[in-house]
């Protein structure tokens, strides 16, 4: 944008104390791509205290964000009723409860054991109990899973225990999770807990092989404003059978079975990497990393699909589907990128969604000036190059890892090694073209896990166009007369995934960055100058 990003880097740090100043330089990165190789950014690493992050914690990653979205399992949170309570739909899943024969959907209920002093102070295994035996009565639900809050762990209650007891009692699937919202650095210790449950107690339980061609199951993917239904709109059309979907309207049953699929497509990398892997070694499932947000990513996805199936039919089809869908979007864009091309957007959020939602600014005509995210890892930003074992890991401190050992009966050997040769021959591994920084232009800053400073110093520095993050950045961003798009929840929009959802994307973004009304806005405390926040380092 014609300022010297040193500078910039130097203006964002030049506030903080020393040492504070030291370890955020290692996460504000000026991106320089050579070939496929970025310079190192720091990531998944402690919050420095005092700093205000716009991170949540393990028991959101594990519940709110991984299992939430199940129709189908009673979820009930062990713990103070705000955990449960902020984690209830917050984030917009959808459900079609029409796609459970038994129209079991629990979505619409929130499920605590609303902790209080008593069982701080005596325990709250019994009330735990009492809460899986009152939902087992009034829901006769298929499945009951347990989420832990803090307290649960500060006080010692053995979720896992009292859940076996309950399963053993009432003869369904009962599991716990132990995902303390203080475990782990982020919601990414959330994920990882949530992925080693889910694929020990219900992955794998049903071995009917249903029929349909080209079956595939779709990761990471949430349904978040109705997401996945546009994705599987898509599927349908081509003619692609989704076996199960992690975890966008999905089915605990759908889960069980999903090991019979022939291909893992991983949508949010970040989330759910770990069932994907933990399915190959023991099913010899293979994966491979998939884009449905923007137009040009979703065919480029769709293609990629077919390339793994090496079927002519398959491809023919496709590629009608392309011609099909393709019109309306080039249409759109010829109409809206005259008015938005040029402008410049900045994108913190998350574990995946500040990279792929580039890719709708991309086809706008618009600038990425900045982004990053608020708990990715170092393959996030760099495509998948860092190995696990030279990552450092800072999650996986807490977390028991599961040892997953190929299971010989169900292990499909037709699947896996000829099948992975094949992903590698033919270029289709999640590859280190693949991350944040190795698709974004030299010069640009990269910034993980960003503070409300230097949030709101980007701001002044650049007045970006448009500015995307969560609601709890949202008002003091719109305060400062820069339109704000929530790219967790969309606000109230959405679909933005598949090709129709691309047209609601280019929509929205019109409306927001061409609107005057953000341009007489003055913050309070611009007419005030009084109003302006003071840090204590001043
Ligand atoms: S839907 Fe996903 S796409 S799952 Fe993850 S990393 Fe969160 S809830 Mo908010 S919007 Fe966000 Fe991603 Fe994957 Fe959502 S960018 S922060 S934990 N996320
Ligand atoms: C979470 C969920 C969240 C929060 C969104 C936000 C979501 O991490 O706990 O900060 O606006 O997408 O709902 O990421």
């Amino acid at each position: 944008d014609g300022m010297d990003p040193e500078k910039i880097k130097e203006e964002l740090l030049s506030r903080y104390p020393t040492k504070v100043a030291r370890k955020r330089a290692k996460q504000i990165i000026i991106n320089k791509v050579e070939g496929c190789e970025v310079p190192v950014i720091q990531s998944n690493v402690r919050t420095i205290p005092g700093l205000m992050s716009q991170r949540g914690c393990c028991y959101a990653g594990c519940k709110g964000v991984v299992l939430g979205p199940t129709r189908d399992i009673v979820n009930i949170t062990h713990g103070p009723i705000g955990c449960g309570f902020y984690s209830w739909l917050t984030r917009r899943n959808q459900t079609d409860p029409s796609t459970t024969p038994d129209g079991h959907n629990f979505m619409t209920y929130c499920f605590s054991t609303d902790m209080q002093d008593q069982e701080i102070i005596f325990g709250g295994e019994k009330k735990l109990k009492q809460a899986i035996q009152e939902a087992y009565d009034n829901f006769k639900p298929k499945a009951i899973a347990v989420f832990s809050t803090c307290p649960v762990g500060l006080i010692g209650d053995d979720v896992h225990s009292v859940c076996r007891e309950m399963k053993d009692k009432l003869g369904i699937n009962i599991f716990g999770f132990s995902c303390e919202g203080y475990k782990g650095v982020s919601q990414s210790a959330g994920h990882h807990i949530a992925n080693n449950q889910i694929f020990k107690h219900v992955i794998g339980n049903d071995d009917t092989v249903k029929e349909g061609d080209f079956k595939i199951n779709l990761l990471g993917e949430y349904n978040i404003g109705g997401d996945a239904f546009e994705i599987e709109r898509i599927f349908k059309k081509c003619g692609i059978t989704q076996v199960a979907s992690f975890s966008g309207n999905s089915s605990i049953d759908a889960f069980a079975n999903s090991h019979t699929a022939d291909l893992n497509l991983i949508m949010c990398h970040r989330s759910i990497n770990y069932v994907a892997e933990m399915m190959e070694k023991k099913y010899g499932l293979p994966w491979i990393k998939v884009n449905f947000i923007g137009a040009e990513a979703t065919a480029k996805s769709l293609r990629k699909i077919a390339a793994y199936f090496e079927d002519q039919k398959l491809t023919d089809k496709v590629e009608e589907v392309i011609v099909q869908e393709m019109p309306q979007v080039l249409k759109s864009i010829a109409e809206i990128k005259p008015r938005t091309e040029g402008k410049r957007a900045m994108l913190f959020v998350g574990g995946s969604r500040a990279h792929h939602y580039q890719e709708l600014f991309k086809e706008l005509g618009m600038i990425t000036l900045s982004a990053g995210y608020e708990f990715g890892h170092r393959d996030d930003y760099e495509g998948r190059k860092v190995l696990p074992s030279i990552k450092v890991d800072a999650d996986s401190r807490n977390i028991e890892e599961l040892s997953v050992k190929a299971d010989p009966e169900k292990f499909n050997p037709r699947k896996s090694p000829e099948n992975l040769q094949k992903l590698k021959e033919k270029g289709l591994e999640f590859s280190s073209y693949e991350g944040m920084m190795p698709e974004m232009k030299n010069g640009v800053l990269v910034i993980d896990d960003i503070t409300q400073y230097e949030t709101e110093k980007l701001i002044e520095l650049f007045k970006p166009d448009i500015f995307c993050a969560g609601i709890k950045e949202k008002y003091t961003i719109q305060k400062y007369g820069i339109p704000m798009k929530q790219l967790h929840s969309y606000d109230y929009g959405g679909p933005y995934a598949g090709f129709k959802g691309a047209l609601n994307f280019y929509k929205d973004i019109d409306r927001m960055v061409n609107s005057r009304v953000w341009g007489y806005l003055k913050a309070p405390w611009q007419i005030k100058p009084e109003l302006a926040a003071t840090y204590a380092w001043e």
